[in-house]
């Protein structure tokens, strides 16, 4: 049998837990797009997790919104609302044998759905760290080569300490603690703050080395919202978007907003329609995170409109 799963830490912790129970013979590492475009010829030996469905592959495992199967369809495997798709699986099987996992899965269960703590961010540890090593700049057959690696690692012994003094696995975590504070250096000389937004114009960087989404809050606390602006990698006429909510934010709805359990002066995570505003601009994503891609020459207008949409809109 055959698994594909996702390329991050997710689809790693699936494959893991699928190859335990499963005899799986080869892994392959994909997008969800690649999935979506219906490029892969599934066969019924095949398993798919933390990607999207396909009715040709045998099972299927996921936990993406976007996925949400209809009412009453049937296929083989799982589909929950979960913050992890390793969730999805370890609860599907109920094996006294992936025990061993838990804490390993609860450690998924929070990088995958964002839950990253400040000093994370800045300072990668544990899970997180290892998270950070599974893309590089490298080719992707070397990354692959290298997933397949920790795959029979964690399977042998879930505990991260004994994971990242692998030395293949030690050798990309200085590559991507070094990275990250090139990254964090050219985030400071990069951004600036309008009214509550954080705004960084990295379209003079297509040096710009690996960091994190998270990083940009630790280092702008007081931002509520962030507006980046990236060179686009395949297209030179054009300027990769991206907005972003501060995830340290507290939630709350809007008429609970005098709720007593929000301490006073704790910033509250914005409201602002991101996924709406990029639609509007060609591009796309959801209420707290979205991006699009933009024509070169009118990258810098439409930045600055929507970070005067944005302070508009907090105040
Ligand atoms: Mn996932």
């Amino acid at each position: 049998m055959r698994l594909y799963t996702h390329t991050d830490l997710d689809g790693v912790m699936c494959a893991v837990l699928i190859s335990c129970v499963e005899e799986i013979d080869e892994f392959r590492f994909v997008d969800p797009g690649t999935v979506q475009a219906g490029k892969i010829p599934f066969r019924k030996s095949d398993i798919i997790s933390d990607l999207p469905f396909d009715r040709h592959a045998g099972m299927w495992f996921d936990h993406h919104e976007s996925s949400r199967p209809k009412e009453g369809a049937a296929f083989e495997g799982s589909w929950k609302l979960a913050p992890s798709a390793a969730r999805v699986v370890y609860e599907y099987y109920e094996n006294p044998y992936l025990e061993k996992y838990a804490a390993a899965v609860e450690a998924t269960d929070k990088i995958d759905s964002g839950q990253v703590a400040r000093e994370e961010a800045e300072a990668p540890s544990g899970w997180f760290l290892f998270s950070n090593t599974l893309e590089t700049s490298a080719e992707k057959a070397e990354d692959d080569a290298y997933k397949v690696h920790v795959i029979a690692l964690i399977r042998k012994n879930p505990d991260i300490s004994a994971v990242l003094s692998d030395a293949r696995v030690a050798e990309r975590v200085k590559n991507v603690k070094a990275e990250l504070s090139k990254f964090a250096q050219i985030l400071r000389e990069h951004t600036v703050m309008i009214g509550k937004v954080a705004y960084s114009d990295l379209r003079t960087r297509p040096d710009l080395p690996r960091g994190n989404n998270y990083l940009v809050y630790s280092l702008f606390p007081n931002a509520v919202t962030s507006v980046r602006l990236m060179p686009e990698k395949e297209d030179k006429e054009s300027v990769k978007l991206s907005v972003g909510h501060n995830i340290y934010g507290k939630m709350c709805i809007s008429h609970e907003r005098n709720a007593s359990d929000i301490a006073p002066g704790a910033m509250l995570k914005s409201e602002f329609d991101v996924g709406a505003a990029m639609k509007k601009i060609g591009g796309g994503g959801h209420r707290s995170v979205g991006g699009a891609s933009v024509k070169k020459e009118e990258a810098e207008a439409i930045a600055k409109r929507i970070i005067d949409a944005i302070n508009d809109f907090e105040k």
